[in-house]
């Protein structure tokens, strides 16, 4: 058994950031499967009384420890092995304030939005892609915005920041109907400058599920 197991599934942009911070730190590590879409088992209480009480993936197992929350997971995972760790207290304190505003207002929107395009039957209401739409822009925007002139979010090295806010961004842009990378010049940039690092994979070569069954 490898050292660590994820379970996951590959159309997860919250589960591709511990699945991706496990490859660039090269860690032993195997997926666990979780069929979320053929049989929703996030939702049965099965899961829920074993392995999340949250419903969610990601969860990273560790001998005994169970951990939720992609946050959580990629601090723990720097910790370990010192890798993409910010270098001291005030960039700790500004990869959470990132972390935090990715899992509200840039994962926080996009997932919802590609889900209710894509994998929603039925699909979305118009109106509330809609809204979806203008909160997902004006939160690109803001992080195209802090992109500018700089290689990372903070400092010059690639941070827990930048795994985690990475993470949606590499589903086709079929998936989101607009092109990320041709409308935030800066996000494009930062994309492929992660994409470089000795060990990135694509979210569907990462992790099982896809693509799904017609
Ligand atoms: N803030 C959480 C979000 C986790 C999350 O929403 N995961 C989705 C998959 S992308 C999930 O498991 N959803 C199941 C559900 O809500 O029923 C994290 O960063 O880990």
């Amino acid at each position: 058994m490898a050292e660590y197991q994820l379970y996951c599934f590959a159309q997860s942009g919250n589960a591709y950031r511990a699945a991706l911070m496990l490859n660039l730190i090269g860690a032993a590590w195997e997926p666990l499967f979780v069929d979320y879409f053929a049989k929703g088992v996030t939702r049965t209480p099965e899961y829920r009384s074993t392995v999340n009480e949250m419903g969610e993936v990601p969860v990273l197992v560790h001998g005994d420890k169970k951990l939720s929350q992609s946050g959580v997971i990629l601090t723990y995972l720097a910790e370990r092995s010192k890798k993409f760790l910010p270098r001291n207290e005030d960039d700790r304190l500004e990869a959470l304030r990132w972390i935090i505003f990715d899992n509200q207002k840039v994962n926080g929107f996009l997932g919802p939005f590609r889900f209710l395009r894509m994998f929603a039957k039925p699909p979305g209401h118009p109106v509330v892609l809609e809204f979806l739409k203008g909160r997902i822009d004006n939160s690109l925007g803001i992080l195209d915005k802090r992109l500018n002139g700089r290689r990372y979010l903070i400092g010059s090295e690639p941070t827990i920041a930048d795994l985690s806010l990475v993470a949606y961004l590499y589903y086709p842009a079929e998936e989101f109907g607009f092109d990320i990378a041709s409308q935030f010049k800066n996000i494009a940039a930062w994309l492929d400058r992660i994409k470089a690092l000795p060990g990135w994979a694509h979210p569907y070569d990462l992790m099982p599920g896809h693509p799904l069954p017609k």
